[in-house]
């Protein structure tokens, strides 16, 4: 699936409330609360080939923001944090995939309708796993993505909750990107209210100025896993990484390198935002240096990171 548009997803067998199914007898209700109203929470994480079988990425930290999505929305997950892991793995083995994407989906089911959700609980959970290539696109990895500036703005926090991954918030992502690959671009650049730099439809922002890496921090944003990882490489790589707060468009126009993190996105060099190109045009030379490192990372190269992995067995 990528942004050719081709939408078919090949799941294989699907974890739902604790059993394995096929794809096509993992159903829910038209009349599922959070089909009407965006009340579910998820995860996107990555399973990586490795010479040792398939490995997780940082499985811990997704599973306990999965929970903490949950809390905000006071949505009970009927299992434990160990039990949440090990359903992914058993999901990944059931299919014999040796690298996915993984989501992990939980949300309130068809047991009442109307706004409040909670004679709702606990939540129905889900677990779907499939092949996933390049977030933004072959070309995208290789020569840099282009941005436009989304007229949608990324929503504050007493709007809504930014740090819980909720279907609901995505409805601001999907407005942002559908716009963006309408306006000829690969992504939407989301700003805050006030106009400061928020993040992408799906990733976090870097940029790079004068050898040092910036890491944008923003109240409103996800606070991404694959950022965090990158922010630790490259510090042990001798870069260093500052955290950049209240960043304007113009301050990334006249950076020499951007960069996006995400699960989906890993590093994904940017190239052009507005139009206008960034350092080069093409893809940054720090940008694809901690692109190289962090696939190392993931697929178990590098001894440092290995601590990151869970190998699925
Ligand atoms: N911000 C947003 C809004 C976001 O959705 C993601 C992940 C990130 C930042 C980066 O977070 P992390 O994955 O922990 O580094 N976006 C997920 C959903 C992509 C999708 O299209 O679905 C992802 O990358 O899995």
């Amino acid at each position: 699936m990528g942004k050719s548009g081709d939408t078919r997803i090949n799941a294989g067998k699907i974890w739902m409330n604790g059993q394995l199914v096929p794809q096509e007898e993992a159903r829910v209700s038209v009349l599922a609360h959070a089909l009407h109203y965006g009340t579910s929470v998820f995860e996107g994480i990555r399973a990586y080939e490795t010479s040792e079988g398939p490995a997780v990425f940082r499985l811990e930290e997704h599973v306990e923001r999965f929970f903490n999505s949950a809390k905000i929305l006071r949505l009970e997950i009927p299992y434990s944090h160990a039990e949440i892991s090990q359903a992914i793995l058993d999901t990944i083995r059931a299919n014999g995939w040796k690298a996915c994407y993984i989501r992990p989906l939980a949300w309130f089911g068809a047991t009442s309708l109307g706004v409040n959700p909670l004679p709702n609980n606990p939540a129905d959970v889900m677990i779907a796993t499939w092949e996933w290539g390049a977030y933004l696109g072959e070309e995208a990895v290789r020569k840099g993505a282009k941005l436009v500036t989304s007229s949608w703005r990324r929503f504050p926090g007493d709007v809504m909750p930014g740090k819980a991954k909720a279907g609901g918030n995505y409805v601001n992502s999907a407005l942002a990107k559908i716009d963006a690959l309408a306006a000829g671009a690969d992504e939407a650049l989301l700003l805050d209210k006030e106009g400061y730099v928020a993040e992408g439809s799906g990733e976090n922002l870097f940029y790079v100025k004068n050898g040092v890496i910036y890491a944008i921090e923003h109240s409103v944003n996800l606070p991404g896993i694959t950022r965090d990882s990158v922010i630790e490489i490259a510090e042990d790589l001798g870069f260093t990484v500052r955290e950049a707060y209240r960043v304007t468009r113009d301050v990334l126009f006249s950076a020499d390198e951007v960069f996006m993190t995400g699960t989906a996105a890993e590093v994904t060099p940017v190239s052009v935002i507005d139009s206008r190109p960034i350092g080069s045009g093409s893809a940054g030379e720090i940008t694809m240096k901690l692109r190289r490192e962090y696939l190392e990372a993931v697929t178990g190269k590098k001894p440092e990171y290995r601590k990151w992995l869970t190998f699925v067995g």
